[in-house]
């Protein structure tokens, strides 16, 4: 068994089971679909898996590649005009991918919310 050593920024911050909807890829408007989504935060990204037994499936190098998000120079703000439901905040790349997070519950998604911002803050003093 070959160990590996993750560097700082790979390091799983947070993870765990929230709404997701991607609603702009490179600028350009998508239909909102809004999915469940298993989301791991690292130091400088967001993957996002079906389920949480899937990012385990992907450390084997089985060639699955995750959606993600690169966090480096993102930025994260909440929002009640991009959806009808409570408690959602965007995330907008610098490719211009725009990312809507959510959940009902505040604690777990105010938890989120500073988690993010925390690691997009910290990449910056870089
Ligand atoms: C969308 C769907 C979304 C809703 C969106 C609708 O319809 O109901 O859940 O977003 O509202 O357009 P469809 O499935 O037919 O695409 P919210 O749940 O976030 O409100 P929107 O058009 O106001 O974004």
């Amino acid at each position: 068994v070959t160990e590996i050593i993750s560097p700082l920024e790979q390091t799983v911050i947070k993870e765990g089971y929230l709404q997701k909807a991607k609603i702009a890829d490179g600028g350009k408007k998508l239909r909102k679909n809004w999915t469940v989504s298993w989301i791991v935060l690292t130091g400088r990204k967001i993957e996002f898996y079906k389920d949480s037994k899937q990012p385990a499936v992907a450390n084997l190098k089985t060639g699955y590649k995750p959606e993600w998000v690169d966090l480096h120079g993102a930025h994260i703000e909440w929002t009640t005009e991009k959806s009808s439901r409570k408690n959602v905040f965007q995330i907008t790349t610098t490719s211009g991918n725009e990312f809507l997070l959510q959940l009902d519950q505040d604690f777990i998604i105010l938890d989120w919310f500073y988690a993010i911002k925390n690691a997009i803050e910290n990449m910056s003093k870089d």
